[in-house]
């Protein structure tokens, strides 16, 4: 019925409305089918072209790794960036730096009081590390009874729930503080994440030119006490990646100091005897303005959309 010019057709596409809609995601679709037309128009992308990176998305939702690539082109970051930015503008005093959630987070994680072997089941497995501090307030003061999840990969660089070949919350537990604020666990020192070769990712990254790797980490979603919820991780020292890390996460104030002891009988109710790496970190978290701030807020917790 109608012949259209590219201008006429995005025009049509933005413009055509049988009811009110959103507003905003109106507005926001129309900037993103605007900008595809003119990278197609201005690249002159084949139709092979263009459905082959149809199927790759499809293979890439099929797959469950979105996080990955958004991760990985820096979209997580950015978000903690601006943030920052917003507190900055409200001058809101900043705590334990955050840092990425990552896409392997899982809730529910077996919960303990105070310490727990988060490498429980994986006895023998890397270099024994203890972790401990406090969850304090921008204040000083502790935060009682706060709620730490922590997880990390296994010795292969793989997170259960997202690898069929471990238990079920293998390397994930949530630990309460005590009445001070302290808490600590017990596991071994997780090496770095690689994104897996021969996927959807891969195939991207390869032909961006870049690697897929993470260095050392071990990620906390700490909250409690009505301040604000914080998520975070911390890096482990001089891995070849602190600095060149695919997801853009690393920061200053995360990289933790190890500490090797040969002996000590202050953890003996986490099994250590023989030497260990000591690991001190407090998480000091932000006041909260709202009480949906105090809750952890997962990028899969859609309650927090
Ligand atoms: C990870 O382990 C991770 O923490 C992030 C942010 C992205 C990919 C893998
Ligand atoms: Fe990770």
């Amino acid at each position: 019925m109608a012949e259209y010019t590219p201008t006429q057709l995005l025009a049509l596409v933005n413009g055509s409305q049988v009811s009110a809609g959103d507003e905003r995601v109106r507005a926001i679709t129309a900037r993103i089918v605007s900008d595809l037309f003119q990278t197609i128009e201005s690249f002159q992308v084949t139709p092979n072209e263009f459905w082959s990176a149809m199927k790759w998305l499809t293979r890439l939702g099929q797959s469950d790794l979105v996080g990955l690539v958004t991760a990985g082109l820096g979209f997580d970051r950015l978000l903690d960036i601006l943030e920052e930015e917003a507190d900055e503008a409200a001058a809101r005093a900043q705590g334990t730096p955050r840092a990425i959630e990552g896409p392997l987070y899982v809730a529910g994680a077996p919960a303990s009081r105070r310490e727990v072997r988060l490498d429980e089941g994986n006895e023998g497995k890397g270099e024994t590390l203890v972790m401990e501090g406090r969850v304090l307030g921008l204040d000083g003061k502790p935060v009682p009874h706060a709620s730490v999840d922590v997880w990390h990969c296994n010795e292969l660089g793989r997170y259960s729930h997202f690898d069929p070949d471990q238990p079920a919350y293998n390397l994930r537990r949530r630990i309460e503080t005590d009445a001070k604020g302290n808490y600590r666990f017990r596991s071994f020192l997780p090496p770095g994440y690689a994104i897996p070769p021969n996927s959807p990712v891969s195939e991207l990254f390869a032909l961006l030119g870049r690697h897929g790797n993470r260095p050392a980490h071990i990620h906390f979603l700490v909250s409690g006490g009505g301040k604000r919820a914080l998520t975070t991780q911390v890096n482990i020292p001089g891995d070849t990646f602190l600095d060149d890390d695919f997801a853009f996460a690393t920061r200053d104030g995360l990289v933790v100091s190890l500490e090797k002891v040969a002996h000590s009988d202050a953890y003996a109710s986490l099994g250590v005897t023989g030497p260990f790496t000591h690991v001190r970190f407090d998480f000091v978290l932000q006041d909260a303005v709202s009480d949906s701030e105090a809750v952890p807020a997962s990028r899969y917790d859609t309650t927090h959309a």
